[in-house]
């Protein structure tokens, strides 16, 4: 196969398996069948969604990652809830813990130093359990889950075929 010319990328907080399985397990008890649930191997919580990004333009994309400053934290994911105009079911913290704004503020940052156009929307944690949801009223999960948080990830999505899209390209290590 040729090398892809461009990729469509996104920064993320990439669960690990028992994670992703209480994710899973998180989507049953919030509706996600009455939806389009997120295959099993594509659950995360974005950071920056990037877009169409050329190769070339790859390294400085990995050079922004390379400077953030990043310290181990704990995500205790206790509640769900649904968008009505994305008709996504999601889940996310109740608290959210300073570091995980700060990462997205530091990526941020580090890709409008290098032209990347910075997202305009506030940031909102969370994660996308299913899509074309029609309505959910939003709960407290019976199991919170406790998600240790020692890395992020760049994500390729690919648009088209069969889930799972989404392939982790890198991961970044917190700084212990
Ligand atoms: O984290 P979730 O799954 O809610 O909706 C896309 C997905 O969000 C979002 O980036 C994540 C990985 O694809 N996304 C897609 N296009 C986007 C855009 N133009 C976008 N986020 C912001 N702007």
């Amino acid at each position: 196969l040729p090398e892809p010319t461009q990729q469509r990328l996104f920064f993320a907080l990439w669960p690990d398996a028992s994670v992703r399985q209480a994710l899973q397990a998180a989507g049953r008890q919030a509706g996600a069948g009455s939806g389009r649930p997120v295959h099993p191997d594509d659950l995360h919580m974005t950071l920056v969604f990037l877009g169409q990004v050329a190769t070339e333009r790859l390294p400085d994309v990995q050079t922004v990652a390379d400077g953030i400053v990043m310290r181990p934290f704990d995500l205790a994911i206790d509640r769900f809830g649904w968008w009505k105009r994305s008709r996504i079911l999601w889940c996310a913290p109740s608290r959210v813990p300073e570091a995980l704004p700060g990462l997205f503020d530091q990526l941020q940052a580090g890709l409008a130093d290098c032209g990347f156009a910075p997202e305009r929307r506030p940031y909102r944690p969370h994660v996308t359990l299913a899509r074309k949801v029609t309505q959910v009223v939003p709960g407290t999960l019976d199991r919170p889950i406790a998600w240790p948080v020692d890395s992020f990830a760049l994500i390729a999505s690919r648009t088209g075929g069969e889930p799972p899209r989404y392939r982790v390209l890198k991961k970044w290590p917190a700084d212990s």
